[in-house]
């Protein structure tokens, strides 16, 4: 049966296009095939309305999207998800994923996040964005709580001066003496460390604390350090300075001289936190070492003794610390001890360095010795016993005075404080914690110098001095991530095990096999070890994160001070710069086999301790080995000896005298040698005459007519220098001239021999008759001191015959630098003289000046041949 194409077609064929293009006659179906294909209704309508807004893909209506989920997660497999970089995956912090109540998650898994990468998102015409994204994530999260609300003035320094207690004992000198300059305090903000990285104060982050245990000689530091190594249950036993059995002093050296003559290092584990520790030596011979520990730390502990007569020695130490900006606290040490007197030395602190060094203990003492302490902050009493620390009330009779010493450590927090000043004007009674994290907040932003009691000897205020380390002081910051950026704080050389080379990781993770980079030299070194140390033990680990002071061995090349990198571009730490050595000692060893080992093992100690550097003596030839002080020196010496077996001889260095003349003369010298045979004659007449100082030796030759042949002349020369080497008093004779004038000589018996005796017979001869004098050098001196010093300083530099030529002021702040003209015979002690007489804080460099007559008398004996 045939169907007229133009007849009705069935509804079913009418709605089959198939079925309808069977019904076509065939040229039409082949026209239509041929043709291009039409476009669909619906796009030659989008093509009309240009303006119409494009739908992206996401148009199709949420609920249809939810109702395909897994489909869509899979059009962008796994691959595609990890390749998302690393930034962005971290943009959305997991405890904020978490949080998004979990129907929610479930309907827009992983896959709805990625199917709107940002560059998406951001493409979406603007209102659609407005009306979904953010928001929408925002509003399936918890709410974040509002940050707790502060008093908008907190924080900001007061301008007025803050009120003083006149019941306050450390205000009685305030007018004597201005108090060391202290920085304007500083604000969270502005708090950025050495390295450029803000500090994370009471950061939870990374559980470590580096803190340098500093203070003057014999304060008790390293007994202090044992107590709290103890109290840790880092050392089985507590050891002693006395017995040479303490973790820290673990150098022979510092067992034979019962102190501490380096850095030691150990470490201690409380309430999960670990506690790096430097016992640094408070000799002030050794300072620079400590200005090195102090490169590697984030607190400070300033352990003083009972005794305001020995504050002063802090001065120096104080200076530095202040400086590096690092935060810090006093312990008032040795109250145990009768007399210890905690007032004064209190009242001595605040003099000094002024009133944000507050009491935030008091201590009990009963029969002369220390029994607790009143915690200013709680208002809590502590006993000490035996079986550890007890809390009990405060007693009636330490009432008021505990009253009196909380108001001045709120008075001097307050500073800092608006709300707790107006709190304090108000008579209003802080809250304890209120109270409590103020003195952490301030504590570690360095703004308030909190003082503790202790007793190192008998472990007393040793839990209390933990809780302020772990409570107070700031925990490092570091990007574990970053490419490594440590500094050397410390170089160890062993005879046997080799070099290590003790630094502080600032940035990245050290591992045990790393490359570094010496930013100083540029050098690429392969890590030869990591190691953590604890006393003289050495405990191997596989790597280090930001924070941790590791010991790094076989660092060939790598100075203290020296800035180690992961990579090229790390910007290197400031170096450590030390001090010019300040005393000398003459060295040669006692063997003369050590001769060509002596300079190599020089090299050893001076890589150890930097402060230490070897010189030729200028005029002397001597060799001389320069430190920052008598004792450094010596140390440095027995150092040599133990661990490189070199025995060395030490003298003053020689003082390089100088001859001269001060008349004239002319004088005849004959020499005739006659034993038969071969005779030997000269004859020779010279002219000595003074010249100008300085200007030395002149030889002339005045001959005429060959009374002398020209070539016995440069014997003659020889003849006269040789002789003026060693004058009338021993020392070289200068500033003359010498002229040969007259002569005879012989034609067989002349030769150089005869003329060069002869003319050191003439000097001989004329010498005495010159009216020689002898000549010490004379040095110019610049010594630098605080300027409340100058007086004591001028007056020892007059004793020593010195010649004052002025006063400046100092590049380095707070300072005055003296200068004069001293007899260098007169320095050999000077910088001990020095240190003595300004607290420690005087300094001084020379250099040689001139050569000026000597007074009679006042030429060494011994020197005098
Ligand atoms: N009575 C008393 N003596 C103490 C106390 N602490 C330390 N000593 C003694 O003081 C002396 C010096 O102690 P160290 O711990 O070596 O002092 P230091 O500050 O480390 O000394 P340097 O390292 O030389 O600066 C030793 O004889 C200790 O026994 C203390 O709390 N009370
Ligand atoms: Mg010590």
């Amino acid at each position: 049966m045939s169907v007229r194409s133009d007849a009705p077609a069935h509804r079913s064929v009418r709605r089959n296009p198939r079925a309808r293009a069977r019904l076509r006659p065939r040229a039409e179906r082949e026209a239509r095939r041929s043709a291009p294909p039409r476009r669909s209704p619906r796009r030659n309508l989008r093509k009309r309305n240009p303006h119409r807004r494009p739908r992206p893909n996401r148009k199709r209506p949420r609920s249809r999207q939810q109702k395909h989920p897994r489909s869509r997660r899979q059009k962008h497999p796994r691959s595609r998800r990890q390749k998302r970089p690393r930034s962005r995956r971290q943009k959305r912090p997991r405890s904020r994923r978490q949080k998004r109540p979990r129907s929610r998650r479930q309907k827009h898994p992983r896959s709805r996040r990625q199917k709107h990468p940002r560059s998406r998102r951001q493409k979406r015409p603007r209102s659609r964005r407005q009306k979904h994204p953010r928001s929408r994530r925002q509003r399936s999260l918890p709410r974040r709580k509002p940050p707790p609300p502060r008093s908008p003035s907190k924080r900001v320094r007061r301008r007025s001066p803050p009120r003083r207690d006149p019941l306050c004992a450390p205000q009685q000198n305030q007018s004597r003496k201005k108090p060391l300059e202290r920085k304007p305090p500083r604000r969270k903000s502005q708090n950025a460390d050495r390295c450029g990285a803000r500090r994370a104060p009471m950061s939870e982050d990374l559980r470590i604390r580096n803190v340098a245990f500093v203070g003057p000689h014999h304060s008790g530091k390293t007994t202090l350090l044992e107590a709290l190594l103890f109290a840790c249950g880092a050392i089985a036993r507590r050891g002693s300075v006395t017995d040479g059995s303490t973790t820290t002093d673990c150098e022979p050296e510092d067992i034979a001289h019962a102190q501490s003559t380096c850095v030691g290092f150990a470490r201690a584990t409380h309430d999960s936190i670990e506690i790096n520790l430097i016992d640094t030596p408070g000799f002030i011979d050794f300072f620079e070492e400590t200005r090195a520990a102090l490169r590697g730390v984030d607190a400070a502990v300033v352990v003083v003794e009972a005794d305001p007569s020995r504050i002063a020695l802090t001065h120096a130490l104080m200076e530095e610390i202040d400086q590096l900006r690092l935060p810090h606290i006093v312990v008032i040490n040795k109250l145990d001890r009768p007399g210890a007197d905690f007032n004064a030395t209190l009242a001595e602190l605040q003099r000094l360095y002024g009133r944000h060094v507050v009491a935030e203990q008091l201590p009990i003492r009963r029969d002369d010795s220390l029994v607790g302490f009143i915690d200013l902050a709680t208002m809590q009493g502590t006993r000490y016993s035996a079986d550890g620390d007890r809390s009990e009330a405060i007693e009636p009779e330490f009432d008021v005075v505990a009253r009196q010493s909380r108001r001045a450590l709120l008075e001097a927090m307050a500073d800092f404080d608006d709300r707790l000043m107006q709190e304090l004007l108000d008579d209003v009674e802080p809250p304890t914690e209120e109270v409590d994290r103020d003195l952490c907040d301030e504590c570690a932003h360095d703004q308030i110098v909190p003082v503790l009691v202790a007793s190192g000897l008998h472990g007393f205020g040793i839990t209390a001095l933990l809780r302020a380390i772990e409570r107070w002081f700031p925990a490092p910051v570091g990007d574990a991530r970053a490419p490594i950026r440590a500094q050397v704080i410390k170089t160890i050389v062993h005879p046997q095990s080799g070099k290590l080379s003790v630094a502080r990781i600032h940035e990245g993770t050290l591992t045990s096999d790393a490359t570094l980079i010496d930013l100083r030299t540029g050098e690429r070194l392969r890590v030869g070890g990591l190691y953590r140390l604890f006393g003289k033990k050495s405990e191997p680990i596989s790597s280090a994160g930001p924070g941790s002071i590791v010991a790094i061995a076989r660092l060939e090349g790598v100075l203290t001070g020296s800035t180690l990198a992961g990579a090229p571009t790390v910007k290197p730490l400031p170096p450590i710069e030390f001090a010019p050595p300040v005393f000398a000692v003459a060295i040669k060893p006692k063997e003369r086999i050590d001769e060509a080992k002596i300079s190599q093992m020089l090299a050893r100690i001076i890589e150890e301790d930097p402060s230490l550097q070897i010189a030729r003596a200028q005029f002397t030839s001597e060799q001389l080995l320069l430190g920052c002080g008598e004792q450094h020196v010596g140390i440095a010496i027995e150092r040599l000896a133990r661990k490189h077996r070199v025995e060395i001889e030490v003298a003053p260095p020689a003082i390089p005298y100088l001859e001269t003349i001060s008349g004239s003369t002319e004088v005849h010298s004959r020499y005739k040698h006659q034993t038969g045979g071969h005779g030997q004659f000269a004859d020779v007449q010279i002219r000595f005459a003074p010249r100008p100082r300085g200007s030395g030796l002149l030889f002339d030759d005045e001959i005429v007519g060959g009374v002398v042949p020209k070539n016995f002349i440069p014997a003659v020369e020889k003849g006269v220098r040789e002789a003026l080497a060693r004058g009338t008093s021993g020392y070289p004779v200068t500033d003359l001239r010498v002229t040969l004038f007259d002569g005879q000589y012989h034609d067989v018996d002349s030769s150089e021999q005869s003329f060069r005796t002869a003319a050191s017979m003439a000097v001989r001869d004329a010498l005495p008759k010159c009216k020689p004098i002898v000549l010490e050098p004379i040095a110019r001196v610049e010594v630098t001191i605080p300027p409340h010093f100058t007086a004591t300083v001028i007056g020892q530099l007059t004793a020593k015959r010195g010649q004052i030529l002025g006063m400046q002021p100092s590049d380095r702040e707070g300072r005055e630098i003296v200068e004069a003209d001293v007899p260098l015979v007169e320095l050999a002690r000077y910088i001990t003289e020095l240190r003595t007489a300004t607290q420690g804080l005087g300094t001084y460099r020379w250099s040689h000046e001139r050569y000026d007559p000597a007074p009679p008398g006042r030429v060494p004996t011994a020197a005098v041949s």
